[in-house]
């Protein structure tokens, strides 16, 4: 099958509040072997079903380094159940938004709960990078992207940039 292709801003679709997992059956692994071959392919670190189109709350992540072995891991209706009040800056990027990186402050570390494939509740408690990308992808969920984050100076000039591309490439 083919790769599915990731939404890019100004997508509408981007903007939309994905709905819960309401059980975690075939469709839902399929889904996310999709999201994976999608993932991988970019290549990304973390993708939202919503990147491909469909509005469930779907989280596929893989932190591993490059020379490291595959860390695959899935997020179902992932949830902050708790976040610190200490702050950190990460430089983040979205497959959404190709080629533009900025940094933004989020709470340091964050508590997630969530089901995996096998419909089984955990939690997380995550900092550093798995806490930036959790929260991202949390905020795709939401139909909130990082730049959201940003001035309302920055947001405009990226959006009206990403705008003019896509009005280029329909002509
Ligand atoms: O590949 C990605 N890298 C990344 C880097 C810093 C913070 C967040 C991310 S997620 C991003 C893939 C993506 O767009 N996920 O929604
Ligand atoms: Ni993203």
């Amino acid at each position: 099958m083919a790769i599915r292709d990731i939404l890019v801003i100004p997508d509408k679709k981007l903007r939309l509040v994905s709905q819960p997992v309401a059980n975690v059956d075939g469709s839902i692994r399929k889904l996310a072997e999709e999201m994976f071959e999608a993932m991988y392919d970019a290549p990304g670190i973390g993708l939202a079903a919503i990147q491909i189109g469909e509005p469930v709350r779907v989280v596929t992540m893989d932190l591993a380094k490059k020379d490291e072995e595959k860390q695959p891991q899935v997020f179902i209706n992932p949830e902050i159940v708790w976040s610190s009040d200490e702050t950190s800056l990460h430089e983040e990027g979205c497959l959404s938004i190709p080629d533009y990186y900025e940094e933004v402050k989020r709470p340091a570390e964050v508590k997630v709960k969530y089901l995996d494939l096998e419909g089984r509740l955990q939690e997380v408690h995550a900092r550093d990078l798995l806490a930036t990308c959790l929260q991202h992808e949390i905020d795709h969920l939401n139909g909130v992207l990082f730049i959201d984050h940003l001035s309302k100076l920055k947001r405009d000039r990226v959006i009206k940039k990403y705008t003019k591309i896509a009005k280029q490439a329909a002509e």
